[in-house]
């Protein structure tokens, strides 16, 4: 058995043999003079999936969001995003630090913001008040147990932000997570925003690389951005090769996750501490709050380390992620775990 079981998040995965392959044969060149191939087939590949002009391919989905802001907005500017999203929490304030713009968070059901709550806090410039220039929404919805967030959300948030001339950018590190559970297409979400990011190093099982989707100008400009940021990269068809693998080979297993995270929710979700709805286990993530009378979160995840298994305290409570490099076995291996440690 392999020591441990790693439900830390999907960003663990491996690349697969056929990625490795790829690596091997990849035609390469300097993408930041502009002639690396494979480089090249990725980017026109992603802006066709997403259905854009154009695509920049970025070391990491932080990157790619920090862009995204960097190009939509100028300083002196307020975003509004959601308050649990990742661009928000989770990417080290690159929205005060590198575009010198404000944050405004707003409250959701699970992900999505009310419409309505958006306009309310849209801001007219003036003296005293910024001008509300980009809306960035999130799907799925990381810390919200990787929460679809609907298709008719979006299309009220685009029709709000075409009244006021406002940006509207997704961070879709895991959109097709959120197009296989909803049964709707990337491009759908997408029509809906002026810019996508996607990451391919997560459940798609890539080693390295993000990539921004948006119009053909916006790209060139947000290529600039890039190699100021110092995310120019040489021979990245290295790592486009697996990218295009990600892409092509990758996304309908996407499926599979889905189905052992819902497996392990339905196992644990009953068990003392732990507060959980199976039923809102839509893709590939479970957090669960924990509040046990003798069990404290981090003793919690400290003993399941013992039995194997790894998974991250996040906001209060717990997190399991499923994707290519654990198994049915693993799933076995957690349920047994949980119900040890947590035996009535
Ligand atoms: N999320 C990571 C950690 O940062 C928590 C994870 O393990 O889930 N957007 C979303 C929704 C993300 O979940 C992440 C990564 C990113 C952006 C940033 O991607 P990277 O890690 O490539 O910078």
């Amino acid at each position: 058995m392999k020591p441990y079981s790693d439900f830390r998040s999907d960003t663990v995965t491996r690349p697969t043999e056929e990625m490795l392959q790829a690596m091997l044969k990849a035609e390469v060149g300097d993408d930041v003079l502009g002639d690396d191939p494979t480089v090249k087939k990725l980017e026109e590949l992603a802006a066709s999936i997403i259905g854009k002009e154009a695509a920049l391919f970025v070391p990491s989905g932080t990157m790619g969001n920090s862009i995204a802001v960097k190009m939509w907005t100028r300083e002196l500017e307020e975003v509004i995003v959601e308050e649990k999203s990742h661009i928000y929490n989770m990417e080290s304030t690159h929205m005060t630090f590198i575009s010198r713009v404000t944050p405004r968070p707003l409250p959701s059901r699970r992900g999505a913001i009310a419409p309505e709550l958006v306009r309310k806090h849209i801001r007219m410039p003036s003296v005293h008040t910024p001008r509300t220039s980009l809306i960035c929404l999130e799907n799925t919805h990381n810390n919200w147990g990787g929460a679809v967030v609907p298709l008719e959300n979006f299309l009220a948030i685009r029709k709000i932000a075409d009244e006021f001339g406002i940006k509207v950018h997704l961070d879709g590190a895991r959109i097709f997570n959120a197009s296989l559970a909803s049964d709707v297409p990337v491009k759908e979400y997408a029509r809906c925003c002026d810019s996508v990011m996607f990451c391919l190093s997560k459940g798609l099982s890539s080693p390295v690389g993000s990539l921004l989707v948006a119009d053909r100008e916006t790209i060139e400009y947000a290529r600039r951005i890039r190699k100021a940021l110092g995310g120019g990269m040489r021979q990245a068809g290295l790592l486009a090769a697996c990218g295009i693998i990600s892409l092509t080979r990758m996304v309908d297993r996407l499926r599979e996750d889905h189905e052992r995270a819902r497996r392990l929710a339905q196992a644990i979700y009953d068990l003392p501490g732990i507060t959980l709805n199976p039923e809102e286990v839509e893709t590939n993530i479970i957090i669960f709050y924990f509040n046990h009378p003798t069990m404290t979160i981090p003793e919690l995840v400290s003993r399941l380390k013992e039995k194997g298994i790894l998974c991250l305290p996040v906001f209060g409570g717990v997190r399991l992620v499923t994707h290519k490099d654990v198994d049915d076995e693993d799933v076995e291996r957690a349920i047994k775990a949980f119900r040890e440690i947590l035996a009535r």
